[in-house]
């Protein structure tokens, strides 16, 4: 065999035979797409072209030249690191750092020459773009679902999606994890916040919510831990979310959920899930996940 034959069958077989084989199961992706479209986001940085062999770290990109981006957005911005090389920034890498979490779901991620490397390989871009932290930016998503009742036919299972301020793409109502606060706890906050808007309810109303959903919401069930395929992604900067379904089999209990956008979000809605479903980053792998819960006998 040829050395660039053995090469391009190495490629393969790392590429999507052996992720497949030894990752547990949907814990992390073997490529990414999303993070390696042209302009980088909220911005006109064109990213290094990546073909698909190109993505592993371990293939070896001689001409790979990319872009440094750090967006002048997150500059001083209290929930932002500071510069790497900045004498008073010492992170701890693969560690929770004070009551910041840098570990990844995905195992421990590679320092090279000071900054972390993205565990699934090249995005075409360096730096952490407008992404606060280096290394993994953690999140937590929410998946609420209930089934739609069909005469005659098999019901439909549906979750509740927002429609995001910065792409005008449907998404789960997901955020960024404060420091120190649970993950479980990020869910159900982002989902008050983005589709229930209670960052404008009273006081009352939030205690009356919380009597109302606290059972509810406390039912959730662990669905997905691992790399999202974010567009927001660098070489050096990542998001990893965690995500939940809370489900209601009868669909009394959501039926008192009074859908409102906000925050972030400039919509909400139920949405069928379906096979044609096109989501905010790789949040369609999550609701496929849920249903197979759901489905699968
Ligand atoms: C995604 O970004 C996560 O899955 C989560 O939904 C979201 C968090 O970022 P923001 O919505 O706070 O920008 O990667």
């Amino acid at each position: 065999m040829l050395y660039n034959d053995y090469k391009f069958f190495r490629t393969i077989l790392y590429l999507y035979y052996i992720p497949l084989m030894i990752r547990p199961a949907f814990s992390t992706m073997s490529i990414h797409f999303k993070c390696r479209s042209r302009l980088y986001p909220r911005s006109n940085v064109e990213r290094f072209p990546v073909p698909d062999e190109k993505v592993p770290w371990f293939v070896e990109y001689k001409d790979y030249k990319p872009s440094t981006y750090n967006s002048p957005s997150i500059e001083g911005k209290p929930w932002a690191d500071n510069e790497i090389g900045n004498p008073a920034f010492k992170p701890k890498w693969n560690d929770v750092d004070g009551n910041v979490n840098r570990k990844s779901y995905v195992g421990l991620y590679e320092i090279k020459d000071g900054y972390p490397l993205n565990p699934v390989g090249r995005t075409g871009i360096v730096g952490r773009g407008v992404l606060g932290r280096w290394g993994p930016n953690h999140a937590a998503d929410p998946v609420v679902t209930r089934w739609k009742q069909l005469n005659n036919k098999e019901p439909v299972l549906q979750f509740i999606a927002i429609k995001r301020r910065d792409t005008g793409e449907w998404a789960l109502p997901g955020g960024m994890v404060d420091p120190g606060e649970k993950v479980a706890a990020t869910a159900i906050r982002e989902f008050q916040e983005e589709a229930m808007n209670s960052i404008e309810a009273t006081e009352d109303e939030k205690a009356e919510w919380k009597a109302k959903f606290h059972r509810f919401f406390s039912a959730g069930v662990e669905i997905y831990s691992g790399y999202v395929d974010d567009p927001r992604n660098t070489d050096n900067a990542w998001m990893e979310t965690v995500a939940y379904n809370f489900h209601d089999e009868s669909g009394t209990i959501v039926a008192a959920l009074e859908l409102k956008a906000g925050d972030d979000a400039v919509g909400v809605r139920w949405v069928d899930i379906t096979n044609d479903l096109n989501l905010y980053a790789s949040h369609k792998d999550i609701v496929s996940a849920v249903l197979k819960r759901h489905t699968d006998k």
